[in-house]
């Protein structure tokens, strides 16, 4: 079986980017692969600094991942914390001791975020590194992430090879060069503004809102002032890119919609009523299951133990051959 590692932040609530971005890989690959998901909840201090926030997001991230179909009962799938696995972060220092600063200066996603009012700490900075290690430790062979992240892991991926060129030879390196894997229908999901949907950003759709605030919410996603007689490009609105990313591109339901936004006689609050249709029967299944999970504190427990302990059997053994390698 191959191996897959990826992660969330519980930076806030989990939305339809983080879905159809990463998580339903996670659901597709877990049948046939070695599953290891943690929540990142040392890269959610570099955005949180409220202590009772960040414990009750990370709390609701494992139920979330729970309630989207992750099945922690799969012997082979593993759920854990970061913090639980304290390996990562001596990982992240021999890293780091092999990372040009010039490679950290190219990250998008710090510039992004610093342009978003997130305050520019060291650790926003060196944030990929510590994404590196999270990867790196456990030897990988695929990484599922959504489109904004393939930068990331091209760092992870350099940073693996750097690394064993310096300390390893070729025929027992340290770490194991994954591949990033990201969904070709999916991109970057844009949010009710029409910019990267984000959980720091206030532009989401939580698919586990109650109905009618599910509702309000997706009536607000902007779009531009065509008239609704007027035959319309679905491709430049956000409505329908979030159908597509959900319904799938090669979907009927997708092809019907974008027939109708090109017809004409059919308006943006109609195609944002069949996404919220859409949503309620394509999560129905998962919004029943958190209300039983919510109710469950016990097993989300019982996951986590279980998650951690294979995690830290797994990042030990790279660590150690790591330490070894670099002298200590
Ligand atoms: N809008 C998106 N479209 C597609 N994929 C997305 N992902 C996030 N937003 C979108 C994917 O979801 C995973 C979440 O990664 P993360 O939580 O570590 O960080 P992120 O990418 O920065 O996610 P957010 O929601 O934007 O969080 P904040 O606001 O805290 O930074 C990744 O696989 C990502 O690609």
């Amino acid at each position: 079986m191959k191996r897959v590692l990826s992660g969330l932040q519980p930076s806030g609530q989990l939305h339809l980017g983080n879905y159809a971005g990463a998580i339903k890989q996670f659901v597709d690959l877990q049948h046939d692969h070695e599953m290891f998901v943690f929540v990142a909840s040392y890269h959610a201090l570099t955005t949180i600094k409220d202590p009772a926030e960040l414990r009750a997001n990370i709390r609701q991230v494992v139920i979330d991942y729970l309630a989207f179909g992750l099945d922690a009962d799969l012997p082979h799938v593993n759920i854990y914390l970061q913090q639980d696995v304290p390996a990562v972060t001596e990982l992240t220092w021999l890293l780091s001791c092999v990372c040009p600063k010039s490679q950290m200066d190219k990250a998008t996603t710090y510039k992004d975020k610093v342009a978003k009012g997130i305050s520019a700490s060291v650790g926003l900075f060196t944030y990929p590194i510590l994404q590196a290690a999270d990867i790196l430790g456990v030897a990988p062979d695929i990484v599922p992430v959504g489109e904004d992240q393939r930068q990331h892991v091209e760092i992870t991926r350099d940073l693996a090879q750097r690394f064993n060129h310096a300390y390893a030879s070729e025929d027992d390196p340290v770490f194991k060069v994954p591949d990033v894997m990201v969904r070709a229908d999916a991109g970057v999901l844009p949010g009710l503004d029409g910019e990267k949907m984000s959980k720091s950003y206030g532009n989401i759709i939580d698919p586990f809102l109650p109905e009618k605030k599910l509702r309000k919410t997706i009536m607000k996603i902007v779009s531009d002032s065509t008239p609704m007689e007027e035959p319309k490009d679905p491709e430049a609105d956000t409505t329908f890119k979030i159908f597509r990313a959900i319904a799938g591109a090669e979907d009927q339901r997708t092809t019907d919609l974008a027939a109708q936004y090109r017809a004409g006689n059919f308006g943006y609050g109609h195609a944002k009523q069949a996404l919220f249709e859409l949503l309620l029967d394509h999560f129905g299944d998962a919004r029943e299951r958190r209300e039983k999970l919510m109710q469950d504190p016990g097993y989300v427990e019982q996951v986590l133990r279980s998650g951690a302990e294979q995690a830290n059997e797994v990042l030990s053994k790279v660590l150690e051959k790591a330490r070894t390698a670099v002298g200590l």
